[in-house]
């Protein structure tokens, strides 16, 4: 996985780094990023058509108003790259008031009996009770490794290396916890002494009419990258209570490969192991995931302030002003009520000159700005209909008018007045400068950009 993350974040930079993020720059970071999933093991038509898809969405989708293309183009890989991965969140739910039977099968060296000391290490910190049962009775020492792995957490192993047939220490390990009472949540380790996924799940039927488990979980190792979607797939299709742990994630240059391979099969993907310790394991939530892989701590920051531009219904109307080179007061109005509705002003706004000049520049203003754009926003709704269509109307008794009505003074309804017409200026501005060429088609116009950070 370091090499996909590696260089997936450097392909990034590249994005978060350019002054100017254009066609020929998407084109390249495309490129690279159909290397990085291609080597980190991903399949080729998955590659082929994810990379496409950021390309097109990229280049041709309405960008919201007040988002930069940049930012716009990071949330587009984050999305493709979640949904690439997987885009169920699929927590592991367990009623504690319940007795629970979580069994685990796979091949021989998966993972299964480490990650049922994390799954043991897990539960036991929410507070469940737990026990485990060792059901391997295939491989010598397998109950020692259990025992050994699990004692540093006080987790109660139940074995018995006398007995050679699994299904009967299954059937009294359970037993044993069950009268336990105070257990809820009994783990069973089995033996995997198979090759294939038939023999597999062969195994799996004995074991479940036996143990009458809550979930079946796979433990498949990811180094097998790819190879990982047929297991997942049989297993998939053969139990509705299945899950599945993805192991070995930290070493494996094919984990990209056996995640989105398992994601594709539409299995459950509990959590994913990243070393050898009882604490080395992750809930597999793609989207941190993918945080994670991009190297985007701030990305939640980034889609919040993308989505809320997103969710900005009079954005279409916004838009079409600009690439007329139509502004008014009306729009200017709407973009002081969205920028108060967001939560970090001193980072949205700065991105419209006209706007940011009246809310206080720094981030660290905040509330100061948030109280400025409340006062300019009551100035904007003593105006007249006509006023906020012509701007020009607004002199002498107007503005002393609109300050009395709004509670501010004629001072500040100067100083809006002035705003906008810079704005007004700046935007006649970019228009020329930009000649009569064309804008992308419901895109915001090239020259208007700037605009926009
Ligand atoms: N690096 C790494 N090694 C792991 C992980 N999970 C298991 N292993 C190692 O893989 C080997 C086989 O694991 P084990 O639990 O015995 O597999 P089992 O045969 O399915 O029970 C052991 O050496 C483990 O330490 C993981 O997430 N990361
Ligand atoms: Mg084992």
């Amino acid at each position: 996985m370091r090499e996909l993350r590696n260089s997936l974040q450097n392909a990034i930079m590249k994005i978060r780094g350019a002054p100017i993020v254009d066609k020929e720059l998407i084109d390249e970071f495309c490129r690279d990023l159909e290397n990085a999933l291609l080597s980190g093991d991903v399949n080729l038509d998955l590659a082929l058509s994810m990379t496409e898809k950021v390309r097109e969405r990229a280049l041709k989708d309405q960008i919201p108003l007040g988002v930069s293309r940049r930012d716009y183009t990071l949330k587009v890989i984050y999305d493709e790259l979640t949904n690439l991965l997987g885009k169920r969140f699929a927590p592991m739910r367990l009623d504690p008031n319940e007795l629970s039977i979580v069994m685990f099968i796979g091949i021989q060296g998966s993972g299964k009996t480490t990650s049922i000391g994390k799954i043991a290490n897990y539960f036991q910190k929410r507070g469940y009770k737990v026990g485990v049962v060792g059901g391997d009775t295939f491989r010598p020492g397998a109950l020692d490794q259990l025992q050994q792995y699990l004692a540093p957490i006080n987790v109660e192993v139940y074995g018995d290396v006398k007995e050679k047939k699994s299904s009967k220490v299954i059937k009294k390990g359970l037993n044993h916890f069950k009268e336990k009472k105070n257990i809820n949540l009994v783990l069973i380790d089995t033996a995997g002494r198979h090759k294939e996924e038939k023999s597999l799940l062969k195994e799996m039927q004995e074991i479940a009419k036996i143990a009458k488990p809550t979930e079946i979980i796979l433990v498949v190792d990811a180094t097998i990258g790819q190879q990982a979607q047929a297991q997942a797939d049989a297993f998939n299709r053969a139990t509705p209570i299945g899950s599945i742990i993805l192991t070995k994630l930290d070493g494996s240059a094919k984990g990209g490969g056996a995640v989105s391979a398992v994601a594709i099969t539409g299995a459950k993907i509990r959590f994913y192991g990243d070393g050898e310790k009882i604490q080395d394991m992750e809930e597999f939530n793609p989207t941190r995931f993918v945080g994670s892989l991009l190297g985007m701590g701030d990305i939640e920051g980034l889609l919040q302030s993308v989505n809320e531009a997103f969710d900005e219904e009079d954005t279409a109307e916004l838009r079409d002003a600009f690439k007329k080179g139509k502004l008014t007061l009306r729009h200017f109005k709407i973009q002081l009520e969205s920028a108060s509705k967001q939560s970090s002003i001193g980072k949205i706004v700065s991105k419209i000159p006209g706007v940011s000049a009246l809310t206080g520049k720094q981030p660290t203003l905040e509330a100061e700005g948030q109280k400025n754009v409340k006062r300019f926003i009551a100035i904007c709704n003593s105006m007249t209909e006509e006023e906020l269509d012509n701007a020009r109307v607004i002199k002498g008794k107007r503005i002393q008018r609109i300050a009395k009505g709004s509670g501010t003074s004629p001072q500040e309804v100067k100083l809006l007045l002035n705003q906008f017409n810079q704005a007004v200026k700046q935007l006649k501005m970019m228009r020329k400068m930009r000649g009569r060429r064309g804008a992308p088609p419901g895109g915001i116009p090239p020259g208007l950009e700037g605009m926009f950070g």
